[in-house]
């Protein structure tokens, strides 16, 4: 396995030599990995296209470098422990020798089922131990896996389907959260009704709660499991060869599939995993983002088995049976690297420290942050509390489309900075730029954050769609990948990331494109038009503002915006439910019918010191009466 990074010296080191020879340096860490033929090149790339292939012509599976590698050694090891919602429920251990079994068993379930190479299977299921299963055993065949998050709508998991024309979809019957069980097969037999290219569905029995099966299309995880033998000879994928599929929300339109391929991302989630975290063999390493988020892929299922770790899943909140519960799974399991999102620390914050009173915490060793900017009371309050300030804090800055970590500290070796992400791995070349394009070098600057050169787990294409792809993030600056994202760098050189730049919003560290959530609202019989933007929100980072015009209808507000919180639920899922509804007479638009939003987004976060020029809009008097509804106090 590759060697990790122990000094800053050591890291200033790797950093100059993955600039100066970016091939060499990436070439010794993907030596570490099991391919069944080495590369014959390191990098082929331009942005333009874009197109850019790492390790060309190396033949592999991930999976025989996820588990089959480690069984000689580490069989008997725990891959995955399994947490389940209530903690009453046992606890599910599998070692690195079960998982081999239940992963050969689930892929040769998928080819009995007739699942080939390159086929897309989505997978919309809770948080068992059988998504980690599902998602390595389309890895192994060499189907594309799609996993959607289980909260989102019927609606929207049939838009995912068929985008990507899904034949097999592997789901559960039901799912916890919390106090409450809620029906997924129903979900899926309402999108797939729409979707003609699915086959199959593959039902895991998880809550056992009624669900009807279609004759010759639905079948049962157990059933299909007990027909099948336990030995499945990996796929031999090209290191170019797609890996998965994951959507997220842009800027426009309805989400895109970003697409990974296999060598690539392999070998950067491992290197950066080993070196940010800086796991050893006898941690237990926990990340609490769903598998439904590229969190879920990379640093969840596919790192941690990549460095034969004991990865956690976790199935339940945070706050059930109540705001101990992070606490009291970190002493049970002796947690030594927590990996988790900054909303989730705001909201335990807000219960006080009552609930960290009975538990010790004194397994900890790491402590990480992700999905969104930390705040500093809230990077203290981790640190202190819950790292009883001897763990360091791991500010990882990335996105679905980097596959990887890029800016992080490295745990313990490093220098760590409140509200800082700090410095680029090795092989990671940040760029700031002012939004002419021009590149803002030295310290102390402030601009739109671009990568200058390609790290091996870089976005290839957005499927189906590759105009899509260059149009989103390498057409803004010519030669460069835009992240969408602001950023300082500070004197000392290190990155800040300020939040979007872009029609992006984050909440709770869920990616949400404002166009999307208007296009749901629009969809309500009354409403005419609508405009979203983001507003500073105590505990979600940032929350939904809804400004929305409605035909001349006879409900009452309350009335209204109770049915189009509704109908956004209904049309994108429940994370995508406006904080905040005004009902408005118009909005404030150009003279060529372009919304202000710069406008709205100040009435929002209740700023109205500093509109600009107003003059310029089609009715400057709409601004005046939107101000007079505002939904917040506001400062003059
Ligand atoms: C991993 C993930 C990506 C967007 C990204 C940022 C924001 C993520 C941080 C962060 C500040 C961080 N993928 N973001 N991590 N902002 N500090 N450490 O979240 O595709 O769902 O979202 O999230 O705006 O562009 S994502």
């Amino acid at each position: 396995m590759s060697t990790k990074i122990k000094t800053f010296v050591e890291y200033q080191q790797q950093y100059e030599l993955s600039i100066s020879n970016p091939e060499a340096f990436w070439a010794d860490k993907a030596d570490s990995f099991v391919w069944r033929k080495k590369w014959d090149k390191v990098l082929e790339w331009n942005f333009e296209d874009p197109n850019i292939q790492w390790f060309i012509n190396g033949k592999l599976n991930i999976t025989e470098n996820c588990i089959d590698r480690h069984l000689s050694t580490k069989g008997d090891k725990t891959a995955i422990i399994w947490e389940p919602n209530n903690p009453d429920t046992p606890v599910r251990k599998l070692t690195y020798n079960e998982l081999y079994l239940e992963v050969s068993k689930f892929a040769n379930v998928l080819k009995n089922n007739n699942v080939k190479k390159g086929d897309r299977v989505c997978l919309y299921m809770p948080m068992v131990p059988e998504l980690a299963i599902a998602v390595l055993a389309c890895a192994r065949i060499g189907a594309i896996h799609s996993v959607v998050f289980a909260g989102f709508s019927s609606n929207s998991l049939a838009d995912r389907i068929k985008d990507s024309k899904v034949s097999l979809v592997v789901t559960s019957d039901g799912a916890y959260r919390g106090n409450k069980s809620m029906g997924i097969k129903k979900i899926v037999d309402e999108a797939i009704v729409s979707c003609p290219t699915v086959e199959k569905v593959i039902v895991y029995q998880h809550t056992n709660e009624p669900v009807h099966l279609v004759e010759g299309r639905d079948v049962w995880w157990t059933e299909e499991m007990n027909k099948v033998s336990s030995t499945c000879e990996p796929e031999i994928m090209d290191s170019e060869d797609p890996l998965f599929i994951l959507y997220t929300s842009g800027s426009t339109g309805t989400p895109k599939g970003v697409l990974h391929t296999t060598g690539g991302y392999m070998v950067y989630v491992d290197y950066s995993f080993q070196n940010i975290f800086q796991v050893e063999d006898n941690s237990v390493y926990w990340c609490t983002a769903d598998i439904g988020w590229i969190t879920g892929h990379s640093y969840l299922t596919y790192a941690p088995l990549l460095a034969g770790a004991t990865t956690i899943i976790f199935e339940g909140v945070p706050t059930f049976p109540d705001a101990s519960r992070f606490w009291q799974v970190i002493d049970k399991h002796n947690v030594t690297h927590f990996y988790t999102a900054p909303t989730a620390i705001r909201s335990l914050m807000s219960f006080g420290l009552e609930p960290l009173e009975n538990s010790k915490l004194d397994s900890l060793k790491v402590l990480g942050s992700v999905g969104e900017p930390i705040n500093e009371e809230a990077w203290h309050w981790y640190h202190n509390h819950v790292g009883k300030g001897n763990c360091p804090i791991v500010d990882t800055w990335w996105q679905t489309e980097t596959g990887g970590i890029l800016i992080s500290p490295l745990a313990g070796i490093t220098p760590t900075k409140p509200s800082y992400a700090t410095l680029p791995l090795p092989g990671v070349q940040p760029i700031i730029v002012d939004t002419d394009g021009n590149e803002l070098l030295g310290n102390n600057v402030e601009g739109n954050l671009c990568m200058k050169f390609p790290w091996p787990s870089i976005i290839r294409t957005t499927y189906g769609d590759h105009e899509r792809c260059r149009q989103n993030y390498f057409s803004t600056y010519k030669g460069l990948y835009f992240t969408g994202d602001g950023c300082r760098r500070d004197e000392d050189g290190y990155y800040r990331i300020l939040g979007r730049v872009d029609d992006v919003i984050n909440v709770s560290g869920h990616r949400m494109g404002t166009a999307e959530v208007e296009n749901a609202i629009n969809e309500h019989d009354d409403v005419i038009e609508s405009a979203v933007v983001g507003y500073p929100h105590d505990i979600k980072g940032q929350g939904i503002y809804a400004f929305v015009i409605c035909d001349n209808t006879t409900k009452n507000v309350e009335t209204l915006r109770v049915e189009i919180t509704n109908v956004v639920a209904k049309i994108i899922g429940p994370i995508a439910k406006p904080d905040r509804i005004q009902v408005v007479r118009g909005l404030p638009k150009t003279r060529s019918g372009k919304i202000m939003r710069r406008i709205l987004r100040k009435v929002a976060e209740g700023d109205i010191s500093s509109l600009g020029d107003t003059s310029t809009l089609l009715d400057p008097t709409v601004v005046d009466d939107i101000i007079k509804g505002a939904l917040v106090p506001l400062k003059a």
